[in-house]
């Protein structure tokens, strides 16, 4: 149930803001409340998920680093010379180095990320360490629509690199929206190099988003402690415990913050209402069969020529052609 006071959206003017609280509030508001996981990255977020990055039970990374490390000349053989490489969803480019380190001739990088602060300390460090690279970054959503920055070098074809599975934290028909644009953004003779987690022994993947140092519960809470500073909310954070299981049925993990007890929570203007063990959920985060990704490519516009995987197959990294003709 909802309460709404006179005086709503008078504190919130700036537009990042106000589309944040739209955001919130829409979640909070519906039958099962949901809060959308884009925001779990403010500064403290970012610095939090490279913690999980480093937990012993999170499996995703360490394992697509090495999968890059193997492969990474023979992906960028496939991504040719003086290709425009985009980024989508950054982070610390990590991973994108040890593309970098191959590349011939790049016409440009531009990491897209919607975590400033920690987008701009990334590129500069890169800039230092790639001086010969034009390096671009961009704060924003990748999911809306996208203008890139004009390079000073022509490209021969334009690449999403889009690793680290993010894509899994997107529904299927968002995924299927999100590549569609993405193989338009990249057009004719474009590719885009997709990293995905695979499906597995259901042990291993809840393992990994119940970590025993508690990092991935604070990054789930920090999402609350956000909402509280920027949205002028009053989340009681400790009264709302972290909860992450593995739906077997559809091959997707799903976070959840548990309310303790019966509350309510103020947020500009309006109340909302949590029963005890009431739940908002934070994120999906689906894995993968190779079917599903080809599947899932076909449907998109894009076409899968080449997959590399670690030996336990627990990560892919995909190869996916622009198919010769694209429509949205
Ligand atoms: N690519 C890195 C980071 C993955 S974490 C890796 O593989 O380790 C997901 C990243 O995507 C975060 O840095 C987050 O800020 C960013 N992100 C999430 N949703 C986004 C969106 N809609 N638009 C832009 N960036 C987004
Ligand atoms: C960024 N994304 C792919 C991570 C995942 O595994 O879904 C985010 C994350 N959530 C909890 N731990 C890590």
């Amino acid at each position: 149930m909802i309460t709404t006071s006179t005086n709503q959206h008078l504190s919130i003017r700036n537009p990042l803001l106000v589309a944040f609280r739209a955001d919130v509030v829409r979640g909070l508001r519906g039958p099962v409340k949901t809060l959308p996981c884009k925001y779990f990255y403010d500064a403290a977020g970012s610095e939090l998920f490279e913690q999980i990055t480093e937990l012993e039970e999170y499996y995703p990374t360490r394992t697509e680093l090495a999968i890059m490390r193997e492969h990474a000349p023979a992906m960028a053989a496939h991504l040719g010379q003086r290709c425009l490489l985009i980024e989508y969803g950054s982070g610390s480019s990590l991973k994108t180095r040890l593309l970098l380190d191959h590349l011939v001739h790049p016409a440009g990088y531009i990491p897209i990320d919607v975590s400033g602060e920690h987008l701009q300390r990334s590129a500069q460090a890169l800039a230092g360490d790639y001086p010969g690279i034009d390096i671009r970054p961009l704060c924003a959503d990748f999911t809306r629509p996208l203008r890139l920055p004009e390079l000073s070098k022509p490209e021969a074809r334009r690449v999403v690199y889009f690793p680290g599975s993010t894509i899994g934290n997107f529904t299927h028909q968002e995924a299927l929206l999100l590549l569609r644009k993405t193989a338009l953004l990249c057009g004719g003779g474009g590719a885009v190099l997709l990293g995905a987690d695979m499906r597995k022994d259901p042990r291993v993947i809840e393992r990994a988003y119940n970590d025993h140092h508690g990092v991935t519960a604070r990054f789930n809470s920090n999402l609350l402690v956000r909402i509280n500073r920027e949205l002028g909310a009053d989340f009681n954070v400790e009264q709302f415990s972290h909860r992450a299981f593995y739906d077997s049925a559809v091959g997707r993990i799903e976070m959840h913050l548990i309310s303790r007890r019966a509350q309510s929570v103020h947020i500009d203007g309006e109340t909302f209402f949590f029963q005890p063990g009431e739940s908002i959920r934070t994120e999906y985060s689906h894995k993968y069969s190779l079917r599903g990704l080809c599947q899932l490519a076909e449907a998109s516009g894009l076409e899968s020529r080449r997959v590399w995987m670690d030996k336990r197959h627990y990560f892919s990294v995909n190869y996916l052609a622009v198919k010769a003709q694209v429509a949205c």
